[in-house]
């Protein structure tokens, strides 16, 4: 592999402690060619970043995912090295990651944290959330990760032409792996280290509110690819609050007390609920045939250009 088709791109915003150890890291690596996409940092990440000789880009924007949409839009290198900022992740470790794209094994490489963190890396809470939200992921796709949210990876480049993003904030991370499950971006985890935030600059990340905006990023994009799960989640929420209300109100019944409001609720939620059970079945119908289509098409496609 040579060097100069890698660019290391790095999102940052208020990094200035850390940003400029990492770039001359890679750059004494032999990497030159380093991307920071800043969030308009207020502090010296900027001045930092050029001076170890990095490339900055202002992003349009705000979040770390539109900076990330930017940033593959811009990027024409053969492989892309993506790596937090903040110093959590070791630069010495790109070849770990870079290994199974450059030999073709995968287009996508996640470095997995999981097995191989330092102390205080992970909250107790984050420990936990990244565990369910890997876990929904699995039900939801299919596709059995350890560690969807990590923020060291490697791609090729007609990966990242491939993938397309919407999402702005900390969900970048899972709409990358959903894009690549969809369009079958062969993807591998290889393990590596994780260390705790030492540099004292603030987490940008807050749990609770960028947790439950993963999972329902996870929930909604797998409307299309997997409507089993996505109508079954919705079809089991209505159907069993309907269900519960109605033991209340027949319980209730028994001891000569009416709740005629409930009772319509209670109807109502459950005849939904069995209305989006059908739609569950119609959905994956419709997603199945238009998947043995497009797989009919591309067969067509590659089958013309050999021709
Ligand atoms: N360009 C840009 N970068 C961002 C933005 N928000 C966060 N980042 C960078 O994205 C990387 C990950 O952000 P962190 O705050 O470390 O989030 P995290 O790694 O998920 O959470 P921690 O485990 O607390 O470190 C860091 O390099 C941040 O500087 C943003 O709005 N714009
Ligand atoms: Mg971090």
């Amino acid at each position: 592999m040579n060097k100069e088709d890698v660019c290391i791109l790095i999102p940052t915003l208020n990094e200035g402690k850390t940003i400029g150890g990492i770039v001359s890291e890679f750059k004494s690596d032999g990497f030159s060619n380093i991307l920071v996409i800043d969030g308009h940092s207020t502090d010296n990440t900027v001045k930092n970043a050029e001076n170890a000789g990095a490339k900055v880009v202002q992003q349009i924007g705000k979040g770390k995912g539109q900076a990330v949409t930017q940033a593959f839009q811009i990027i024409e290198s053969k492989y892309i090295v993506m790596i937090d900022g903040d110093g959590t992740y070791l630069p010495e470790e790109v070849n770990k990651l870079l290994e199974p794209v450059t030999s073709g094994l995968a287009q996508h490489v996640i470095g997995t944290r999981i097995g191989n963190y330092q102390k205080g890396a992970f909250t107790r809470l984050n420990l936990f959330g990244n565990w369910i939200l890997n876990k929904i992921f699995g039900f939801a796709y299919g596709v059995w990760l350890e560690d969807i949210l990590s923020g060291y990876r490697a791609f090729d480049r007609d990966a990242i032409k491939q993938i397309e993003l919407n999402r702005t904030g900390f969900e970048v991370e899972t709409e990358i792996t959903i894009e690549c499950v969809k369009k079958d971006i062969k993807t591998v985890e290889v393990p590596i280290k994780y260390l705790s935030r030492t540099s004292g600059a603030a987490t940008k990340l807050k749990p609770l509110r960028d947790g439950f905006r993963i999972a329902s990023t996870i929930f909604l994009l797998a409307r299309m690819h997997n409507p089993l799960f996505y109508f079954g989640v919705m079809g089991l929420f209505l159907t069993l609050s309907g269900l519960a209300i109605g033991i209340y109100v027949v319980d209730e019944w028994f001891k000569k007390i009416d709740h005629i409001p409930l009772t319509i609720l209670a109807t109502l939620l459950i005849v939904t609920g069995i209305q989006v059970f059908i739609l569950m079945v119609l959905s994956d119908l419709i997603v199945s045939m238009h998947r043995e289509n497009m797989h009919m098409m591309s067969k067509i496609l590659k089958e013309k250009e050999k021709k």
